[in-house]
C-alpha cells in the first residue's frame, strides 16, 4: 500500500483526506488494481465516465458552483490513475472538456452542458491541437468567421482526447482581432453539427480514444462562443492552469503505484542469497524513488492550494508541478521496470502497463520543454524585465 502520509500535509483540509478516503475505496471496489488490456477503449471509456457520473465523482471536474478546488482535481486524478490511467483519462478529460464553459460559458451554455457532464451521460473535449500548432498555440489556423447566424468554422484539429465519441467539442479558432495569440476565440461545438466530422482515430501506446476532427463551413450560434472575440488564448491558458497541476497529480498516482509493485517485488524477489530489497543498487532506486514522489508531490499540492486558497495565477507553479512530477515519473516507472527483470516487459504486468501510460503526460497540455519556457518566463517576468 502507498504511503499516504502526505495527506496529512497543510496543504490539505479534513474534507480533502475524507474525499480522498471514500474515493480510494470506491475505487478498488469498481475499478480495482488488475492490469486493463481495453480491446474497445471507446466502450471501457465510456463505461467509465457513466461510472464516474453514477458514484458522483465527476462533480470534482464540473464543479456546480463553478469554482474549481484543485486540490480534489488532484486528488482525484492521483488516486484513479493509481488504479488505472484509462479511469483518470475519463475523469481528467470530463474537467479539460468544460473547464473553459465552466468558466467562460453563458448561463445557458451551462445549464445545457454541464449537468449531464457530470452526470457521465455527455462525454466533452477540448480541442485546441492542430497538426502544425501544438506547443505553439498561437500559431493555430483554424478559422471562425463571422457569418449572418454564428460563426463558420474551418480547419483541422488533432490528438483530441475523447475524438469520435465526444459529445461536444471546445474548439480553439482564429478570428483575427489581431496578429497571434491576441487573435483566437473559443466555441463549444456540438458532435454531428454539420461540416464536422471524425478523421483518423490515431492509436497510441497506451490507449484511449484519440482522432483528427475536420471543419468544414461548421457553424455554430454565436451563442456558443466563450469568452469575448480575440479572448481565446487566454481562455485556453486560464483552463490549462488549473488542469496542468492535475496532470502532475496523475503522474503522481502512476509513480505510487509502481513503488508499490517495485517494493513488492524488492522485498520478495531473491537474488545472491538475499531479496532484492537488501542489495544497495536495488536500495538506491528505492530512495530515488520515495525522494522523486515527495518533491512531486509537494510541488503539485503547492501549485493546488495556492490557486485554491491565494487565487489569482499559478502559471509557474502548475508549469514546475506538470514538468517535475511527469518526469520524476517517468525515471520511478523505468526503475520500477528495472526491479522487475525480464517480467518487467511483459504484457499485462502493472509496470510494462505504467510505463506506457506516463509517457504521453511528458507531452500533452505542453510538452516539458514548453513548461521549462513558462517557468524561465515568469522568473524573468517576476525579476522585471
Ligand atoms: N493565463 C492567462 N493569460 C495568459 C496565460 C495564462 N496562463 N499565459 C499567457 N497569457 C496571456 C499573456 O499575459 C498575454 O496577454 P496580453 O496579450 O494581454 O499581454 C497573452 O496571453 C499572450 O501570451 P504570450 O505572449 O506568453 O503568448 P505566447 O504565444 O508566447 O505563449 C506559450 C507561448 C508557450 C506559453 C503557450 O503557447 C503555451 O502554453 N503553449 C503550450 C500549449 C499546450 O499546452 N498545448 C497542448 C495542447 S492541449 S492538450
Amino acid at each position: 500500500m502507498s504511503d499516504l502520509s502526505y495527506r496529512d500535509w497543510p496543504f490539505l483540509e479534513e474534507r480533502h483526506r475524507d474525499y480522498a478516503a471514500r474515493l480510494e475505496a470506491w475505487a478498488a471496489a469498481q475499478i480495482g488494481m488488475a492490469v486493463h488490456p481495453h480491446r474497445d477503449v471507446d466502450a471501457a471509456c465510456t463505461e467509465l465516465v457513466r461510472k464516474l457520473g453514477a458514484g458522483g465523482w465527476l462533480a470534482a471536474a464540473v464543479p456546480a458552483d463553478g469554482v474549481f478546488d484543485v486540490r480534489t482535481l488532484c486528488l482525484s486524478r492521483e488516486i484513479l490513475a493509481r488504479y488505472s490511467g484509462l479511469a483518470d483519462f475519463a475523469f481528467a478529460m470530463q474537467g479539460l472538456g468544460t473547464g473553459s464553459i465552466t468558466l467562460h460559458g453563458s448561463n445557458e451554455l451551462k445549464a445545457r452542458i454541464l449537468p449531464d457532464v457530470c452526470a457521465g451521460r455527455r462525454i466533452a473535449a477540448f480541442a485546441l491541437s492542430e497538426p502544425d500548432a501544438g506547443s505553439d498555440v498561437a500559431a493555430l489556423s483554424t478559422t471562425a468567421t463571422r457569418v449572418a447566424d454564428g460563426w463558420r468554422i474551418d480547419g483541422e484539429k488533432t490528438w483530441i482526447s475523447n475524438g469520435g465519441i465526444a459529445d461536444h467539442y471546445v474548439v480553439f479558432a482564429r478570428t483575427g482581432e489581431a496578429p497571434g495569440a491576441r487573435g483566437l476565440t473559443a466555441f463549444v461545438v456540438e458532435a454531428g453539427t454539420p461540416g464536422l466530422t471524425i478523421g483518423d482515430r490515431i492509436a497510441v501506446i497506451a490507449p484511449h480514444p484519440l482522432a483528427t476532427l475536420r471543419f468544414d463551413t461548421c457553424v455554430v450560434p454565436d451563442a456558443n462562443r466563450l469568452g469575448a472575440p480575440g479572448e481565446g488564448f487566454k481562455v485556453a491558458m486560464g483552463t490549462l492552469d488549473i488542469f496542468r497541476p492535475t496532470v502532475g497529480a496523475a503522474a503522481l498516482g502512476f509513480a505510487r503505484r509502481a513503488m508499490d509493485e517495485a517494493t513488492e517485488r524488492a522485498a520478495t524477489r531473491m537474488m545472491f542469497g538475499k531479496p532484492l530489497a537488501e542489495q544497495q543498487l536495488t536500495q538506491a532506486k528505492i530512495a530515488d524513488m520515495a525522494l522523486g514522489i515527495d518533491t512531486s508531490a509537494l510541488l503539485v499540492y503547492r501549485a493546488a492550494w495556492k490557486r485554491d486558497v491565494r487565487g489569482g495565477r499559478i502559471t509557474a507553479e502548475a508549469a514546475m508541478a506538470k514538468l517535475h512530477a511527469t518526469e520524476t515519473a517517468q525515471r520511478i516507472i523505468d526503475d520500477a521496470v528495472q526491479i522487475f527483470g525480464g517480467l518487467g516487459v511483459k504484457q499485462g504486468i502493472k509496470v510494462e502497463e505504467l510505463y506506457r501510460e506516463i509517457r504521453a503526460l511528458r507531452i500533452y497540455e505542453g510538452a516539458s520543454e514548453v513548461q521549462k519556457l513558462i517557468i524561465a518566463r515568469q522568473v524573468m517576468a517576476a525579476r522585471g524585465s
